[in-house]
């Protein structure tokens, strides 16, 4: 059901917004003057550039481009007030009139559209009141020197776009426009804000955002990818989502691409015409800039279009008689699964197996990271998140919770250093507190959509209901604890009975997504000694189980570490409890788990007593279990452990301790081991193609069967990438004989995946065998290697890729190379790519 007339229209054809407002007022030649009016004429400083201004003192002017726009055939328009905000108009000393500027310029904006309205009443106009970006950034530092300073903080965006919003609802428009966004985080702000007022006022129109890619990388200003830009923006339920400004049509092209495949709103577009010359002009024609568009029109991919710098009536006229006709887009459906970001997204789906969360930046889980939090040393603290990130999490946490902290003060200052370090700020961060305010404090830095950790019905449903509405206008997914006003639950029963009540209270009373919900069925420690404690593992085995069956769409969490709190100081046992426990938790559904990404044992690993001890505790098997695993734990304590364990597995033949090396993730041993391995294969292709892959399809059995997980791959693929390292010498050596060309392979990680190592090494074996490699890196976009291909005449195309995304790139590319008429082979690779996949999925684009 439909609520508002243009988005009826919109089902039906695709709708022409305007074009430039600057441009046009730069062509009418005004003078400061002008700019001045009787209104302004004293005032003290220059006011010559100033074109919301326009609105009260030349009227008459900004109703007469409007007009044109009309004329040419603009469905929508936009009010002339990308500046009506109190910290734009601070430039000129004319903040007193920021609310009347915006009024005004809806007022215009509406006396002309209601006449074009009258005059062809077959095609209604509508005014879209344009919130602008203002001239600060919440997620970048203006002091190089400082990258934790913000020159703005979240609440004064909120409060400077509520002005701008009161002034343009009250002049009537239709739509709001939250336009040429550079920073998400000051997107997020303004929906905020326009929540905010719709509820405090009763109201209610289209909201629609428009963000702006800054240049080739294809992100935006702070740094998103457009994908993760819809994710961070969905919550607020948009009309649209699109791309305007900064490049042309061109070069928007796949940007929007990216953005229509992923956003179930309308998609929007308004380029400039085209890229400005040397002399800072747009001069792209309005023939050239119609064909661009319309093609994005032709390919499916829009719903809304119309022109931003540099174009003129003659473009949107030109824009409108192409697109005439052609179908509008249809959104793709809302897809399953969790997405959540950083700068790049994250999915959670069904198949994804295991999430793992980054425990280590907690002070009150890490002395470390508490010692350097204390002593303000935010570069080494930040190390140990990068450190996380390096060693596989896919999130991470940030608790500050500490008597002796401002934790507020701490969470913000450490989030803010978080956004400027992009390889951390890739993955989405879980804000980690007891106390609300320092959860929002959280939220309100991070541009991407991030994790509440956490709320419950601990304090009764008034204010689980105030949180979790809260938490919904941030934008974030929620951690929800089976805790309420009875207690802690401890039992299945008491667990599945209040996750299911929050689940109802979430999604029948505040609209909320259930794959923005994540359950902690609370992991208690076991092996205490204490009777009561000994159903902890199998009670929180069990709920989740039942939660994944009966609650459709949420996921579940818990904190694994927990449950081995009783094994303190003994890291060794402690590590076989978190990893067996976790192989039985996400055997029963867990979808993420907040752990030491750096120390989870591989299951198949656990030596035997020991893991049969483990899990007589956790599964509470037998009476003495804990008597049983405390013998033995002072037999495996630490150090002994470790320099007994390493003189054995050192003892084994070359080939098995490349492979033990490979699976464990130890890279102390590599060179001397490969150069053994060479005294003993002489070939070094042999040496890769033998016991090197030997040991990675062990890696790769284990992954498939959940027996590793992500952190100890990435791992293991370093300790490959050594490996081949050292081999690399050698096989160039040999290669440099004469050498007959087998032909030219192009390959490439696909666009949205990062994962580089597989595909480095299939191109060191590929270039063995006398075939030319041209390597184009990762996040390679489908159109690049389009283009790449024909242009070094590629003999087969590879494309790789290690996450789930990655799969619906590499069916684009294959459908892709079929509209190009390619018919080369097409040869894909990495971890979620499979037989079936390929032959059901990916084949059947490509003839
Ligand atoms: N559920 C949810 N959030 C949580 C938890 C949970 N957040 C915190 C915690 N539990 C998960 N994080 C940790 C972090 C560290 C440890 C355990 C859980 C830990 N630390 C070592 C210790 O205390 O022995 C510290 C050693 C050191 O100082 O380095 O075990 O359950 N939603």
């Amino acid at each position: 059901m439909t609520k508002y007339r243009i988005e009826e229209l919109l089902k039906e054809r695709i709708l022409i917004l305007d074009g430039a407002m600057g441009t046009m007022i730069q062509r009418l030649g005004l003078s400061e003057t002008d700019f001045r009016g009787e209104r302004f004429r004293d005032h003290g400083s220059e006011l010559k550039g100033n074109n919301d201004l326009l609105n009260l003192t030349k009227p008459d002017a900004i109703i007469g481009i409007h007009e044109q726009f009309l004329e040419a055939g603009a469905d929508i328009i936009e009010t002339n007030t990308f500046n009506s905000n109190r910290l734009s108009q601070a430039d000129y000393q004319t903040e007193s009139v920021t609310r009347e500027l915006a009024l005004r310029g809806a007022q215009n904006a509406r006396q002309a559209a209601d006449k074009w309205t009258a005059k062809t009443p077959d095609k209604p106009r509508f005014v879209v009141g344009i919130i602008g970006p203002t001239n600060r950034a919440l997620s970048l530092s203006p002091d190089v020197n400082n990258p934790g300073f913000r020159a703005v903080t979240f609440d004064e965006m909120v409060a400077v776009c509520t002005e701008n919003i009161g002034g343009l609802v009250d002049g009537g428009v239709d739509a709001l426009m939250i336009e040429t966004v550079f920073d998400t985080l000051n997107c997020k702000a303004a929906i905020y804000a326009v929540h905010n007022y719709f509820e405090t006022h009763g109201v209610s129109l289209p909201l629609m955002i428009s963000g702006t890619i800054s240049d080739a990388s294809g992100r935006t200003l702070s740094g998103q990818l457009p994908d993760a830009f819809w994710h961070s923006v969905k919550h607020g339920n948009l009309l649209s989502i699109g791309l305007n400004c900064s490049l042309g049509a061109r070069e928007l092209y796949p940007h929007i691409k990216g953005l229509s495949q992923v956003a179930t709103s309308m998609i929007s577009v308004h380029p400039n015409a085209g890229l400005p010359n040397e002399f800072g002009e747009y001069d792209d024609s309005p023939e050239n800039m119609a064909k661009l568009v319309s093609g994005f029109a032709r390919d499916g991919m829009v719903n809304i279009v119309g022109g931003c710098c540099g174009t003129t009536p003659a473009h949107i006229a030109a824009i409108a008689k192409a697109v005439d006709g052609l179908p509008p887009r249809v959104a793709p459906a809302r897809p399953e699964g969790t997405t959540l970001c950083g700068l790049e997204t994250l999915h959670i789906t069904k198949d994804s197996l295991f999430a793992n969360v980054g425990e280590r930046t907690n002070v009150t889980g890490s002395k470390r990271f508490a010692r350097l939090i204390k002593n303000k040393n935010y570069e080494k603290a930040l190390e140990i998140a990068q450190d996380q990130v390096e060693n596989g999490a896919q999130i991470v946490d940030v608790n500050m919770d500490e008597g002796m902290l401002d934790a507020k003060g701490e969470m913000t200052t450490f989030l803010n250093l978080l956004s400027s370090e992009p390889e951390i700020a890739r993955v989405p961060v879980m804000v980690d507190s007891s106390q609300f305010d320092v959860i929002v404090a959280g939220l309100k830095c991070l541009q991407g959509k991030g994790i509440v950790n956490s709320i419950s019905l601990k304090e009764g449903k008034d204010v689980f209901l105030r949180h979790a509405r809260e938490v919904q206008r941030l934008g974030a997914a929620v951690v929800v604890m089976a805790f309420d006003e009875q207690g802690q639950a401890d039992t299945m029963a008491r667990k599945v009975e209040i996750c299911t009540r929050s689940y109802r209270i979430l999604v029948d009373e505040l609209g909320f997504m259930p794959e923005d919900i994540i359950f902690d069925a609370n992991v208690f420690a076991v092996g205490t000694g204490i009777d009561a404690h000994r159903r902890y593992g199998i009670e929180f085995i069990e709920a989740v189980r039942e939660i994944k069956r009966t609650l459709p769409g949420a996921l579940c969490s818990g904190g694994i570490s927990n449950v081995s709190f009783a094994f303190r100081g003994n890291d060794p046992v402690r590590e076989a409890i978190n990893s067996a426990f976790l192989y039985h938790a996400i055997n029963a559904g867990l979808d993420l788990g907040i752990v030491n990404p750096g120390l989870i044992a591989i299951y198949d690993e656990i030596p035997k007593d020991l893991l049969e001890k483990v899990e007589d505790v956790l599964l509470d098997r037998r009476e003495d279990a804990v008597e049983r695993l405390l013998e033995i734990a002072n037999t495996v304590e630490g150090s002994k452990k470790d320099a007994t364990e390493v003189q054995e597995w050192r003892s084994l033949n070359v080939r098995e301790r490349l492979t033990h090396a490979l699976v464990k993730g130890v890279a102390n041993f590599v060179d001397e081991d490969v150069q053994e391995a060479l005294q003993e294969i002489a070939n070094p292709i042999e040496v890769i193609e033998g016991p090197l892959m030997d040991g990675m399809n062990k890696v790769g059995e284990l992954f498939g069967a959940g027996k590793m997980f992500l952190p100890q791959v990435v791992k293991s693929a370093r300790v490959m990438k050594k490996a081949v390292g050292v081999l690399l010498p050698y096989i160039e050596a040999l290669s440099s004989g004469e050498r007959r060309d087998a032909g030219t392979v192009l390959l490439a990680t696909v666009k949205g995946d990062v994962h580089d190592i597989g595909k480095n090494i299939v191109g060191v074996v590929l270039q063995c065998n006398n075939y030319k490699v041209i390597d184009l890196g990762v996040m390679v976009p489908t159109e690049e290697i389009i283009r790449q291909a024909k242009a070094v005449k590629a003999d087969i195309v590879g494309l790789s890729g290690l996450i789930t995304p990655s799969l619906a790139e590499m069916a684009d590319v294959a459908a892709t190379m079929e509209k190009e008429g390619f018919t080369i082979p097409l040869i894909l690779g990495g971890a979620t790519t499979s037989k079936i996949h390929t032959a059901v999925k990916i084949a059947p684009n490509y003839s």
